[in-house]
């Protein structure tokens, strides 16, 4: 019998990884950048517009260590727009002095572990506003990608349904306790990106992604069954501080 989770599927998402080719940067003359600059900003006017009309929504991060130095993460009701954006931006002058990194690919994902028997989500403003959420400007971001292990014993897709929604109970009450502290977006990837899940953390206090993820990890279904990607951390970078950003 099949037992896969259905899942509700919102926007689509695209984490864009850059890291800034600074040496490059730095040869333009001020004027140069102050272009280039413009045209990002450019950019992330047009996108505040959608957002505005409720068709999509972004924010920008920057990155902390070395593995970027800016995360973009862009939401669209299709794969389509998703794309066209990444080829607009891949065309600028400024995207000639960014280096890709790291990008990921998905939707957002709510699953019916915990769904009432009777619950319409369609008609449910609270369950639409979560699958196509509008990005908050929280101080902080955490991403990961992460799979559920296939391994011998430990093989969540050969869980019966009824244990699967036990343990994610658990995971959910945890998740609950960290209510108004940290906000989580979770998409799904199978057949989109090398991982299964997405995991995007706001918060206003950057401590609380460590210790919910930490708390998580003693809770069975991430202690068995979860395995894990790279995690990004990053702090929130308001189009305002953007030419602050690129100053040389
Ligand atoms: O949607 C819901 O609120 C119902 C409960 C719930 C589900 C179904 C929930 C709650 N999550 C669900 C699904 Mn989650 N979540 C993660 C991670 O680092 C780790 O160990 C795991 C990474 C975090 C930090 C997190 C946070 N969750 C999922 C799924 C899909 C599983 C599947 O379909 O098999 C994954 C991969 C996943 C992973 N989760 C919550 C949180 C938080 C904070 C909550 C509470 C949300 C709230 O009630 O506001």
């Amino acid at each position: 019998m099949n037992e896969a989770a259905v899942t509700l599927d919102g926007w689509y998402c695209l984490h864009d990884f850059r890291s800034m080719d600074w040496t490059a940067w730095k040869q333009l003359s001020s004027d140069e950048r102050e272009q280039a600059t413009n045209e990002f900003l450019t950019f992330l006017e047009k996108w505040e517009v959608t957002a505005g009309h409720k068709q999509g929504s972004h924010a920008l991060y920057s990155i902390v260590g070395q593995k970027a130095d800016f995360m973009l993460m862009l939401l669209r009701p299709t794969m389509e727009e998703l794309n066209d954006i990444e080829n607009a931006f891949n065309k600028t002058t400024f995207a000639e002095y960014t280096i890709p990194t790291y990008s990921y690919v998905s939707v957002v994902e709510l699953s019916n572990y915990m769904a009432g028997k009777d619950s319409d989500p369609d008609n449910d403003p609270r369950i639409q506003a979560r699958l196509k959420p509008e990005l908050t400007e929280a101080p902080y971001v955490c991403f990961y990608p992460m799979n559920k292990k296939r391994e011998g014993n430990d093989n969540w897709y050969m869980v019966p349904m009824d244990e699967r929604r036990d343990m994610m109970r658990s995971h959910g009450l945890i998740g609950r306790s960290y209510a108004g502290k940290v906000k989580q977006i979770i998409t799904g990837s199978v057949g989109f990106d090398d991982w299964e899940w997405g995991v995007t953390l706001f918060s206003d206090d950057v401590l609380q992604f460590k210790k919910l993820v930490y708390e998580m990890r003693f809770d069975e279904v991430s202690a068995r069954y979860g395995e894990f990607g790279s995690f990004y951390v990053g702090t929130h970078l308001p189009k305002e501080r953007l030419p602050q950003f690129l100053y040389i």
